[in-house]
């Protein structure tokens, strides 16, 4: 299949572009590069630093023997460069993760709420045009967030729930609660892209997914170079990724508040699976349909545990810190997402208990020189906004 990978220099698209490459698809990929600004920006960078795209490109051709086409550009802020690729590559599956992907960073102060929105919406609504004009048969495999439906007290649907109100009964989306300027900014993408597959027969997944954690996957591991963009920041870096940074640094583990708040998690090697079990799975024409994208659920205070265990095992002196939250969010929830759809396409989950943790941390400690230590704790407070 001819698959275009937007955001396809980050953390997960890079990876997404290799893992289809290597199975023989013919593979593009479109970045702005304004993760690379952002993370300058802020300050941050991943714990290695990582080969800019041309050179990635370059290393995976001599690797592999394939080729990844590869153009920067601005899918946001220059709508006619979208028309121009839909145009010229005529794809026919469009994996979508050219959004600014940081809670943190969008709460960061307003100039950053208002570009997490413009680049988020705008890109998504520039590329359901484009694709209305220029390849209305592809399938957008679009990145959204369980973070869309926030923490309700009843059991999380796949997108849709089946209401009954004053004696009438419907199947409507699920109620959206998100926690942040970036999770909004999601919400806004699904009820767009939901919107553009009823008027103009557009078939799309929204794929919700949760909190990814991980380092390698088979074609990060076949060369340095290929390597992908793990953070341990508070920032870009996420839960797990983070306790196993401080870990191997001998630092307490940052839990916030209670640590009772719960989400699903998945391997970065599960986000490829599911990825490609999507695309090999296309929607009928006008369809919008939602899976829920994870394969395990813990509280984060379960998360520090296990990597303090995991930890202490391999000799490493591990403690848990509850610093104070710098979210507003429930430390104490009811959490039951329903996630069968990808499981009735076949997925195969690599668990946590699989031995990751103990692997992650390995790796990790190879590169503990690179770590800085000023990144690792909270630096932005929701109530400062
Ligand atoms: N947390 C801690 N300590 C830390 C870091 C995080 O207790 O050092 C807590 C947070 O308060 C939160 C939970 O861990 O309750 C998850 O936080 P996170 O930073 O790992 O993830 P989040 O901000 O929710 O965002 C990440 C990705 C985002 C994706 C989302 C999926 O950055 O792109 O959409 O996970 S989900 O969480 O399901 O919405």
């Amino acid at each position: 299949m001819k698959i275009l990978v937007l955001g396809g220099d980050g953390y997960l698209g890079w990876p997404t572009a290799m893992s289809f490459s290597g199975a023989g698809h013919e593979v593009m990929v479109v970045d702005s590069l304004a993760k690379r600004h952002w993370e300058q920006e802020c300050g941050v960078t991943p714990l290695i630093p990582i080969p800019p795209l041309h050179q990635r490109v370059r290393q995976w051709q001599q690797v592999s023997g394939k080729t990844i086409r590869h153009r920067v550009g601005d899918i946001a802020l220059n709508s006619r460069f979208v028309y121009q690729i839909l145009e010229e590559f005529h794809p026919e599956a469009i994996i979508h993760y050219a959004e600014q992907p940081s809670a943190p960073f969008s709460m960061i102060n307003r100039e950053n709420a208002l570009l997490t929105q413009q680049n988020n919406v705008l890109g998504t609504l520039n590329l359901l045009f484009a694709m209305k004009s220029r390849c209305p048969d592809a399938h957008l495999v679009k990145l959204g967030t369980m973070g869309e439906y926030g923490t309700p007290n009843i059991d999380i649907e796949e997108g849709f729930i089946e209401i009954t109100h004053n004696g009438r009964k419907d199947t409507l989306p699920f109620p959206k609660q998100p926690g942040s300027f970036y999770h909004l900014s999601k919400v806004h993408d699904s009820h767009n892209i939901m919107f553009a597959c009823k008027i103009w027969g557009l078939r799309a997944t929204d794929l919700n997914q949760g909190v990814v954690y991980g380092i390698e996957t088979e074609e990060t591991a076949l060369s340095p170079e290929l390597r992908t963009s793990f953070h341990y920041d508070s920032i870009f870096g996420t839960a797990l990724n983070r306790f196993c940074v401080q870990a191997a640094m001998g630092l307490p583990l940052t839990v916030y508040g209670k640590g009772k708040q719960t989400r699903g998690f998945l391997n970065i090697k599960d986000t490829l699976q599911c990825v490609d079990l999507t695309v090999r799975n296309p929607p009928k024409a006008g369809e919008y349909r939602v899976f829920n994208q994870f394969t395990e659920v813990f509280s984060v205070l379960k998360l520090a545990e296990l990597v303090r265990d995991t930890g202490t095992k391999l000799g490493l002196p591990v403690k848990i810190d509850h610093i104070s939250n710098p979210r507003i969010e429930q430390e104490e929830h009811y959490y039951n997402p329903k996630c069968t759809q990808l499981q009735s396409l076949g997925l195969r989950p690599k668990c946590l208990s699989d031995g990751v943790i103990s692997e992650m941390l390995e790796t990790v400690i190879r590169s503990k020189s690179h770590i800085d230590e000023q990144l690792v704790y909270p630096t932005v407070r929701w109530r400062n906004l």
